[in-house]
């Protein structure tokens, strides 16, 4: 407790030490091209997936410099057709800095002035540079600001990731007190292992944790880089109407980025992190008490851990399917219930409390699976024996469930606790087999 106390006092004054890494200040001769070793284009009028209409072209047609220190995103009404051979009303660019700059954490801040209009869709953004090997959105995405060219307040801030894209993805916007294409705004992204903080102005608007996307992957680990670019129309704006004018231009002063010196990255700490927020998000609901006349899905034994609701021989989780905090191996069924008991062994036993709704004979029935000859089980109710031992026979497969009769059990009504025992390995498999559910039927 000390330990960990005087570890969160260190961390939090620890402030961050921000070095520059990355810096575009649009400083050429009017009319030239962004910096053709810094930024690639996206080309062509595929809609990009939010069925846009532009048609992003190359060079300096739609991105080029202004002379007096600025990059000018140009949206036309124009008839255009690029080399994909699509052709669009518009025209517009979209530049990155893929293969030349890409950077994990640090600080990211453009001086924007936007333009506006409906249909009219800015934006200054981030993509995983290993996008080409695991695709989006596992490559995750950072949108430093979205601009609705209809609602001229607002900016939005949005990670995407799997699991939590597009519509799904976790977002925040924030207001401006005067118009943002009135004026330059800087928009920006301070991003660690721990958070990733959007900002208008230097004022953080909304923070992004891992704690914030559940038992889904965090991937904001790895290097991302810089997109700009100005669309027009898309699902999210809407599209351009009468009330729109054209051009419309994007206005970037300058581009930065910054990493923090003072940024400790603990890898397998963020490993354990992951692992333990996942456990923690999957918190398993047990099912039961189990009703009887009825079935036990037997990978929902009792709650209370190893020793009282449950003996297994080894403590890892080897099915690692279900209930990972328990030592009991749970894999897939392929079937109903999803889970089921395997790598069971002589000695392990599992308990299932039961409501049994009417005192009287019961037919006895396990679903079962092995893969060769299986070993010996029994079942008791309160520690006495129930119905007859039974040896779980070759199904043909380890999820080819077969039911195996346990014959006939006199049970009594109300509430007892139902265990199932593991009596003999097989000779050929050492697992005594696979185990679905119990059914007892009146
Ligand atoms: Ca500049
Ligand atoms: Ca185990």
């Amino acid at each position: 407790m000390m330990t960990s106390l005087l570890a969160l006092a260190a961390m939090a004054v620890i402030q961050p030490k921000w070095t520059q890494t990355f810096a575009q200040e649009f400083d050429g001769a009017k009319g030239t091209a962004p910096d053709p070793n810094i930024w690639r284009h996206d080309v062509g009028g595929s809609g990009y997936g939010n069925h846009e209409w532009e048609s992003y072209t190359e060079g300096n047609k739609n991105a080029f410099l202004d002379g007096k220190g600025n990059l000018i995103i140009e949206a036309r009404k124009e008839p255009t057709k690029g080399k994909d051979n699509i052709a669009r009303d518009y025209s517009s660019a979209r530049i990155n800095t893929s293969g030349h700059f890409a950077q994990a954490y640090g600080k990211f801040e453009a001086r924007i002035k936007m333009p506006r209009g409906k249909g009219i869709w800015p934006a200054f953004w981030m993509l995983g540079d290993n996008a080409g090997s695991v695709g989006w959105p596992r490559c995750g995405e950072i949108d430093i600001t979205e601009f609705l060219g209809h609602q001229l307040f607002t900016t939005h801030g949005t990670v995407h990731g799997p699991g939590y894209s597009g519509g799904g993805g976790i977002s925040a916007a924030t207001d401006s007190k005067t118009p943002l294409d009135a004026d330059y705004h800087v928009y920006g992204l301070i991003w660690n292992p721990e958070k990733i903080e959007f900002q208008l102005d230097g004022v953080t608007f909304q923070t992004v944790t891992p704690d914030d996307i559940g038992s889904n992957d965090w991937v904001y680990d790895h290097p991302h880089f810089i997109i700009l670019n100005l669309a027009v129309g898309g699902d999210w704006p809407g599209y351009p109407d009468a009330t729109t004018t054209f051009p419309q231009r994007m206005v970037v002063d300058w581009v930065r980025a910054y990493k923090d010196e003072n940024l400790v990255v603990d890898t397998e700490g963020i490993k354990k992190r992951a692992e333990e927020r996942k456990k923690k998000a999957n918190t398993y609901t047990w099912p039961g008490p189990f009703a009887v006349p009825g079935t036990v899905s037997l990978a929902d034994y009792n709650l209370g851990g190893e020793g009282k609701a449950y003996h297994d021989s080894d403590p890892e989780n080897q099915g690692g399917q279900y209930r990972l905090t328990e030592g009991v191996d749970v894999g897939a069924s392929g079937t109903k219930p999803k889970f089921s008991l395997g790598w069971t062994k002589a000695g392990e036993w599992l308990k299932y409390d039961l409501n049994i709704s009417q005192t009287g004979t019961y037919k006895v029935e396990a679903m079962v699976a092995s893969d060769g000859q299986g070993g010996e089980f029994h079942i008791e109710i309160d520690g006495e024996q129930v119905a007859n031992s039974a040896t779980v026979p070759n199904t043909g497969g380890w999820t080819n469930w077969k039911p195996l009769s346990l014959g006939d059990a006199r049970l009594s009504e109300g509430k007892h606790t139902l265990k199932l025992v593991m009596d003999k390995n097989s000779d050929k498999t050492g697992s005594i087999g696979n185990f679905l559910s119990l059914n007892f039927k009146k």
